[in-house]
């Protein structure tokens, strides 16, 4: 293991563009149930039910109800080792991109100061009647109101099944990845695109792709360096080498 964090380490300083992806595995160490993980979010619940626009159109109460009980369970939740190592890597490395998928703020919470939220953020709420996004960390019915036109119509400001990915960002991220000659993926099932398709594109643009899961996943090649263990352990130890 130690071996191939080290070989990770000297990958990523000669890296000209490197890029590193996080996924729910990065967040499981802080208490946050991943989504196809034994104890999945979707496990009890189906995503095509409930993270999708015709689930929110249908029974939008429904929807915010499981919204802000994730809501609940991320408020009890701190960054791990493996957030703040990134934020770190950010630091020594200040051209590394950093994506996630993950909606839950602990990037942020763990001082990263600029990274691209590709699916949303769950403490965002977007307005349905002025489009206005506004910050909610509350979980009550009552705060379900736009702050600026006061209307009762709005929606968790995260990226839906069969829904685009922002505008604002995905531009930035698909030069990104078209130009990454490194691509770090951690703690994600590769199992939703087009986040999914990253791995396999930079593998195919000739750059080296490194994993980080205990699992090995369907986006994992035997030509990737693949860190069978937790992002916390992994992470923690590439800051540390990169620290020097
Ligand atoms: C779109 C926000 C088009 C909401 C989420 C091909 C190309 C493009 C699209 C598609 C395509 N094929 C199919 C599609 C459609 C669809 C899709 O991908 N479907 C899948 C199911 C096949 N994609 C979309 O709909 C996307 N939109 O393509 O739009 C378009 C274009 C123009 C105009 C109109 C439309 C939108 C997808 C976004 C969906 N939103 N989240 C919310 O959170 O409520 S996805 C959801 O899954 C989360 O964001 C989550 O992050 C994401 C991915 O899951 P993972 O992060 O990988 O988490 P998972 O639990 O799966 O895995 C965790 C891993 O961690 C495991 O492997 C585990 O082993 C590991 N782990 C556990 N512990 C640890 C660990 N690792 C390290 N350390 C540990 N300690």
């Amino acid at each position: 293991m130690q071996d191939k964090i080290k070989l990770v380490s000297e990958v990523l300083s000669q890296a000209r563009f490197p890029v590193i992806m996080t996924g729910a595995g990065i967040s499981a160490e802080s208490g946050i149930p991943t989504f196809r993980g034994k104890d999945g979010l979707w496990k009890n619940y189906s995503a095509m039910e409930l993270a999708t626009p015709e689930a929110f159109n249908k029974n939008p109460e429904m929807v915010w109800e499981w919204y802000n009980y994730r809501k609940n369970i991320i408020l009890n939740c701190k960054p791990n080792a493996g957030h703040y190592a990134i934020t770190n890597l950010k630091k020594f490395i200040p051209h590394l991109v950093i994506i996630t998928q993950n909606v839950d703020n602990l990037h942020r919470k763990a001082g990263l100061d600029f990274f691209y939220e590709m699916h949303g953020n769950i403490f965002e709420m977007r307005c349905l009647q002025c489009n206005s996004i506004s910050i909610n960390e509350e979980t009550s019915k009552e705060s379900l109101t736009c702050s600026k036109c006061h209307s009762k119509r709005v929606r968790p400001n995260v990226v839906w099944f069969s829904e685009p990915l922002p505008a604002s960002i995905m531009p930035h991220i698909l030069t990104a990845v078209s130009k990454a000659d490194f691509f770090l993926s951690v703690g994600t099932s590769g199992s939703v695109y087009p986040a999914a398709g990253f791995a396999m594109q930079v593998r195919a643009q000739g750059g080296q792709v490194a994993i980080v899961n205990p699992e090995i996943t369907e986006e994992s090649s035997s030509r990737d360096i693949r860190i069978e263990t937790t992002s916390g352990k992994a992470l923690s130890t590439l800051a540390q080498l990169m620290e020097g």
